[in-house]
């Protein structure tokens, strides 16, 4: 007989070595007696794979017997990365690999550079559910992702002359072993057609007739946990032509008329939209939201079915988190299979859907919610309108016994905006049957009750609350900094801070140690050392290891104020430039990284990139200048490249207007790593403060409540001469281009400067100059450099997990014994 233990796969040296052959053999196909790096690379993640199956098998059996509650997370977007040295993390078995492959002639990084990034989302909303779910994992609760797979992710930035390109990401070209292919896990979606009324049992019953049907295929990819067996299920839905009802156009003799048809199915989860804030109302983007949460329910209510036949157990057994208003058709689609498939009354299916869903937030701008014209909707999807329209009826009469006949009020709370286009918000829908609606950051809350919900958060105070951001340590520091990591580890006498990030705030008791503070920054100088040559093969740019690495890399945006960063460093370039060599022998040696990706229809993000391209030519080929200043763009930034410039960064900016970034996570990872944040008291950065001390950060700039006035007195606030003379150095052509540039200039023009670049100048060159002070007295850097680390506890996704588990979801962690 077989103990359980006999039949896992086994860890050893030997026994890695002989899977990674098996696999060079028998799944990639090549000798084992040749084979390259990327073969090796395959073999060896498919060897991974299989202990990452095993245990996701174990946990689904585990959970599948003893069905608790799940939570189910509905995203539109996942930014994952890379899997590999993640999951070997995760399983405890890195270094038996590492050996392993040193056994067979290989690197375990150098094969690890051969994957590429799975880039399924846009940015913060995205990379924010990767984060969640790696603690979901960790935290051993019963939870799904369900998502899309698109074939081409999120755009590659390419840079041609200073000027941005987008090119596709054909992510899958070489394969993906990350992910499980499931044939036989489909459901059919269906599309158009008309809604027609039919007799059921002697009830009047609405029957969808669909136009169009579409098959939706499972891709699963495993999410293991970190010091535990448990792996979770992040399932990915494909489009695939159904071939169900479609028998009739084959009959009609069009037969490759009637395959090319077909195969348009395909296109629904073709491509990630590359914008992430306006929403255009596109057919398309409506079909992929509808397309994923229709399978995923239809998943969803099958496991249900398979242990329940009453739907009122359902809000027992099933959480749906829906992240961001992407997901919101989840709502009707759940009411529409209620009503018109299990056929519960109006009432008990709108209790149900209400008790199971919670809704949370990513937005600060009224403006940036999501609206449907109830045309495109109602063609697409006729009876989720007819639904949308009972849900708004009901709530509007409910309304009015509450707050009587205050019509704008009414108008401006329903779901149907009126207006020559009617449109669906969706952020009201998600509201209206949520039970809990969740903002990202403290601050955020305080928006969304005073701006962005108000009318909401007044009638149904008790349903707002905030939870927020967090980001996983193990893969922003275990993964991305191994000296760090192991240097934490030594000094705090444990790795439980890995799973217990709390534990962090023991280094503060070392703050002031010469002998940590100088492991520290040789830790940091490594990690400075593997950016700068990065950097120089990318764009030939030497760069002086003891300058200061102040960087800001995030979506290109004009609230983020990159433009700011930039005119910035033009401003020190000219003060540079205008120094006696005594002076210039004080001066901080600063090398500025900004790197991101501009919407390609965000025609002022993508002159932020050029603009920063001109000065960077002009300053990194000024004699005068030297070491003391460069300016560097880093292109294509994206998961990976992030895990490579973070933990070599000294600095980090997140200079946003006041009250424009909901939370903001790259904070929490530059943190995390020891970085010092220069920053506005803006979403998450507020509580960054509280928990590591404003005197061990540069803060600057306009606070929240200012801000109104500050737009109200527009023109009449007069912009510094600095800051004058830098924008008309642009403006003029110092650095090129200056026709192209006159719009980007134009938009800091005192009347037009909504971000208030202008006014906040002042203040952040002070800001940028505390931090020089700061960085000439390495000793007291170091130290804040330590205390940073030591205060990121807060900001581990897995405290944002329990938050979600205990006060949203209601879920229990359910670990798998073995
Ligand atoms: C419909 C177009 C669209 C697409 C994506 C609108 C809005 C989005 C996202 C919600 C934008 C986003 O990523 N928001 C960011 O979410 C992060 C995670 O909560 C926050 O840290 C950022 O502050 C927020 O901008």
């Amino acid at each position: 007989m077989f103990g359980l233990m006999d039949v896992f796969l086994k860890n050893d040296s030997v026994s890695l070595q002989k899977d990674i052959l098996d696999h060079v053999e028998y799944t990639v196909a090549r000798s084992r007696f040749s084979f390259d790096d990327f073969e090796a690379y395959q073999a060896l993640s498919h060897s991974i794979r299989d202990r990452l199956i095993e245990r996701w098998h174990d946990t689904h059996l585990y959970v599948k017997k003893q069905d608790p509650k799940r939570v189910y997370f509905l995203s539109l977007e996942f930014l994952m990365g890379r899997s590999m040295t993640n999951s070997v993390i995760n399983l405890g078995i890195r270094d038996q690999y590492a050996d392993a492959l040193n056994q067979l002639g290989f690197e375990f990084e150098v094969l690890a550079e051969q994957e590429g990034d799975a880039a399924l989302g846009n940015g913060g909303l995205a990379r924010l559910s990767a984060c969640l779910m790696d603690s979901l994992a960790t935290l051993d609760y019963p939870a799904w992702g369900y998502g899309l797979r698109y074939q081409y992710g999120l755009f590659r930035q390419i840079i041609l002359d200073g000027f941005q390109l987008e090119q596709p990401d054909y992510w899958l070209n070489f394969g993906n072993p990350w992910e499980i292919e499931r044939v036989h896990v489909s459901y059919s979606v269906k599309f158009y057609g008309t809604v027609e009324e039919e007799d059921l049992d002697g009830e009047r019953t609405k029957v969808w007739i669909p136009g169009e049907t579409v098959e939706a295929v499972a891709y699963d990819n495993p999410i293991p946990g970190y010091g535990t067996r448990s792996a979770l299920n992040l399932r990915l839905w494909a489009a695939k032509p159904s071939d169900k009802y479609d028998m009739e156009s084959y009959n009609t003799g069009d037969y490759i008329n009637a395959i090319m048809n077909r195969q348009k199915a395909e296109t629904i989860s073709n491509v990630l939209y590359p914008d992430d804030r306006s929403y255009q109302g596109k057919e398309l983007r409506l079909k992929q939201q509808y397309f994923f949460v229709s399978a995923s329910l239809q998943d969803i209510i099958r496991r249900f079915k398979d242990n329940h036949q009453n739907f009122d157990e359902l809000p027992d057994k099933v959480a749906l988190q829906i992240n961001d208003t992407h997901p919101a058709l989840a709502i009707v689609e759940l009411m529409r299979m209620l009503l018109d498939e299990e056929h519960l009354d109006w009432n008990r299916a709108f209790e149900i859907t209400c008790k199971i869903f919670s809704f949370t937030t990513h937005t600060v701008e009224p403006g940036g919610l999501e609206k449907v014209p109830v045309d495109l909707l109602g063609h697409l999807l006729p009876r989720h309108l007819q639904i949308i329209y009972e849900i708004n009826y009901k709530f509007m009469e409910e309304l009015k016994k509450i707050i009587g006949q205050d019509y704008d009020r009414l108008s401006r709370m329903s779901i149907i905006e009126e207006g020559a286009v009617k449109n669906v918000r969706v952020a009201n829908l998600s509201i209206v049957c949520s039970h809990t609606v969740n903002g990202v950051s403290k601050v955020h809350l305080q928006l969304l009750k005073e701006r962005v919900f108000k009318d909401f958060c007044e009638l149904w105070p008790q349903k707002f609350h905030y939870k927020t951001n967090g980001v996983t340590q193990r893969r922003w520091v275990v993964v991305s900094n191994p000296n760090l990591c192991s240097l934490i580890s030594k000094w705090l006498g444990t790795e439980s801070w890995i799973r217990n990030v709390d534990l962090l705030g023991g280094l503060r008791q070392y703050a002031t140690d010469p002998d940590l503070q100088r492991e520290w920054k040789m830790a940091k100088k490594v990690n400075k050392l593997r950016l700068a040559e990065y950097i120089e093969t990318l764009s030939g740019v030497k760069v002086s290891l003891d300058a200061m690495f102040d960087v800001q890399v995030k979506r290109i945006h004009e609230y983020k104020r990159q433009l700011l960063n930039i005119l910035g460093v033009i401003h020190r370039f000219d003060c540079i430039k205008n120094m006696s060599a005594s002076d210039k022998g004080k001066v901080v040696p600063r090398v500025c990284i900004i790197g991101g990706k501009a919407a390609p229809g965000y025609d002022i993000a993508k002159k932020i990139i050029k603009l920063c391209h001109a000065v960077a030519d002009k300053i990194n080929n000024d004699a005068d200048v030297g070491d003391l200043l460069k300016l560097v763009f880093i292109p294509d930034y994206n998961v990976s490249v992030a895990e490579l410039v973070i933990p070599g960064s000294d600095l980090s900016q997140h200079i946003s207007t006041a009250g424009h970034e909901a939370s903001g996570t790259g904070s929490m990872k530059f943190l995390m790593n020891g970085c010092l944040l220069l920053a506005t008291a803006d979403g998450s950065t507020v509580e960054i403060m509280e928990e590591v001390g404003a005197e061990n950060m540069f803060i600057f700039g306009a606070k929240l409540d200012e801000i109104p006035a500050l737009r109200e007195k527009g023109a009449s606030l007069k912009a510094p001469l600095q800051f004058a003379r830098v924008v008309r150095m642009v403006r003029d052509g110092y650095f090129g281009f200056e026709d192209y540039f006159k719009s980007l200039c134009d938009t800091l023009e005192e009347e037009k400067d909504f971000y208030l670049l202008g006014y906040d100048f002042t203040s952040y060159l002070e800001a940028q100059a505390a931090a020089d002070r700061a960085f000439v007295d390495q000793e007291k850097w170091t130290q804040m450099s330590i205390l940073s680390t030591a205060g990121a506890g807060k900001f581990s996704s897995d405290r944002t997990i329990e938050e979600y588990a205990k006060h949203t979801w209601g879920i229990e962690p359910c670990k798998c014994p073995f």
